[in-house]
């Protein structure tokens, strides 16, 4: 019997020892996987609007996936962009620099020549020189080459050139040629029996466009929007050649996803930095058969949906690869919200009670507050204590507040370093930002903007999109008149007097001496 007791004894210790042991490593194991460098997704929506997602208000719409990270993490209600449009407000969000200081910095033909200079601090260069594998999957208008693009060999320099390890992007926008998407630097698919042409001046002969064969068309294009046809839409721009790559819109999201899902999986053993650039809400709307009608919206409805649900996907592959814990998310908008952007896609005719914009007033290319006030969200399972946040933050502020995260020290530029407050563990953002709108800007100090005159019409009747130009100052307050409606430079000429000297005292006193593009 005691042999018995013995016996037992020993089997009990034994076996709690090892349970010991096995809880030790799985300390050890969380211990090492905390110590590692976080990884960061920065998921960038094109074109959604402030009113756009249901956690900031929108009633007609519901966006379950980004509302998850809005309600268990930080949202911001006083984010910016750095734009009201792509190119410069993507130029600002990858270096840091404020985009007027950067006089190519405008929306970019898909012709245009790389805009970031390869010897410039960016987003993923400072995360490589930590140690940490960089990808970019989507939408990349910020031009490539140096001009003269060859489409048919290696293009460079582009997203590799200044930062990325891995690239997987369309050069410019889903509306602008060539319609391809191109994987480090070679369009994916291409025949090389076929090759890829592309003029953003004239037509090759005897191709195709929108203007002379409408009956090809399953999508009616403004005459800008009339050139190049690829898979029933019009393009901007002339291609030919190059038809084994075309992408097939309806499949782009799917597409991207997966290059996105995929990349994660690839590089779960070491930090990682992935810029997945969305393109919807942007024109040509073209949702997968699977969303068409899910909002009861048209097309613009319908592919905020399908962005929702793919990124919905893309944390769900984080969890599964049980990355969730070690990942910061931010999620944005390069620009507001824009409904007639250049195609009949039933975006005004069936809005019904939505309001793209929320409370805001303006749009895409404006510079009043719908322009460049955008979602923007901080989300990191188990580190950041969901919150609402008033604080004044910009993308431009992320080069400053990552390179702080990983600890790397840079010239920090424009760029401030808000991480606590991406954290959520401190409120008060930055003191002032300015904002940019097709080459004009406005100044955000406190509470208070301050938008100089500038000449032009007050209203695009096109796109019924209100500017922000006017012969006066217009100076508002935005904590009790969120919508811009009291124009308060003749009441308070000693806030108006203050807020130009402190304009100027950054942008110089030049602002308003530059040429308005024609909303191109
Ligand atoms: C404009 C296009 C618009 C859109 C925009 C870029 C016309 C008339 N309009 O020039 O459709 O493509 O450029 O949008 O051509 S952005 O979100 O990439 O800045
Ligand atoms: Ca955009």
């Amino acid at each position: 019997m005691k042999r018995i007791i013995y016996l037992l004894l020993v089997l009990f210790t034994i076996s709690t020892s090892c349970k010991k042991n096995s809880n030790k490593q799985d300390e050890l194991l969380t211990e090492q996987e905390a110590q590692r460098q976080p990884n960061i997704v920065f998921i960038y929506a094109d074109d959604l609007g402030y009113g756009d997602v249901s956690a900031y208000g929108a009633t007609e719409l519901s966006t379950p996936n980004i509302d998850k990270l809005a309600n268990g993490g930080v949202m911001f209600t006083n984010g910016y962009a750095s734009s009201a449009t792509c190119t410069p407000s993507r130029f600002a969000l990858l270096t840091g620099t404020y985009p007027w200081r950067n006089k190519d910095a405008k929306i970019l033909p898909g012709t245009a020549p790389l805009l970031i200079d390869t010897t410039q601090v960016t987003i993923p260069k400072m995360l490589k020189s930590k140690g940490y594998h960089t990808g970019i999957v989507g939408k990349w208008h910020l031009g490539l080459g140096t001009g003269n693009v060859n489409w048919n060999t290696h293009i460079s320099p582009g997203p590799n050139e200044v930062g990325f390890d891995y690239s997987y992007i369309m050069a410019a926008t889903q509306d602008r040629v060539p319609t391809v998407y191109i994987k480090n630097g070679y369009v994916d698919n291409l025949d090389q029996n076929d090759p890829i042409e592309i003029n953003y001046d004239k037509n090759f002969e005897g191709e195709p466009t929108g203007t002379n064969n409408p009956e090809l068309l399953k999508m009616l294009g403004d005459p800008q929007h009339s050139n190049s046809i690829n898979n029933g839409v019009p393009r901007i721009g002339y291609m030919r050649g190059g038809t084994s790559a075309k992408w097939i819109d309806e499949d782009m999201a799917g597409h991207f996803l997966e290059e996105a899902q995929n990349y994660i999986k690839q590089q779960k053993s070491n930090p990682f930095f992935l810029y997945y650039a969305l393109q919807q809400p942007h024109v040509p709307r073209t949702p997968n058969p699977r969303f068409v009608g899910s909002s009861g919206m048209g097309p613009r409805g319908d592919v905020i949906i399908e962005a929702d649900w793919c990124i919905g996907e893309l944390i769900k592959t984080l969890e599964e690869q049980r990355l969730l814990e070690n990942t910061l998310i931010v999620l944005s908008s390069d620009n507001g919200p824009v409904l007639n952007d250049g195609y009949a896609d039933e975006a005004i005719e069936k809005l019904g009670d939505h309001k793209p914009w929320g409370e805001l007033r303006g749009g895409k290319y404006s510079l009043l507050e719908a322009g460049t006030r955008v979602p923007f969200i901080t989300y990191w399972k188990g580190t950041i204590k969901p919150n609402v946040s008033d604080a004044l933050v910009s993308q431009i502020d992320l080069l400053a507040s990552l390179s702080s995260l990983v600890d790397s020290k840079i010239e920090k530029g424009d760029s401030q370093n808000l991480l606590d407050v991406f954290l959520g563990k401190e409120s008060k953002g930055r003191d002032n930002v300015i904002i940019e709108a097709t080459s004009r800007t406005a100044f955000r100090e406190g509470d208070w903007i301050l938008i100089p005159p500038y000449k032009g019409p007050a209203v695009n009747k096109i796109k019924n999109i209100e500017t922000g130009n006017s012969k006066e100052f217009q100076l508002y307050n935005l904590k009790g008149d969120i919508g811009q409606k009291n124009n308060l430079a003749n009441v308070n000429p000693e806030k108006l007097k203050n807020m130009i000297k402190n304009f100027e005292s950054i942008r110089g006193d030049s602002y308003n001496e530059i040429e308005q593009p024609n909303f191109k």
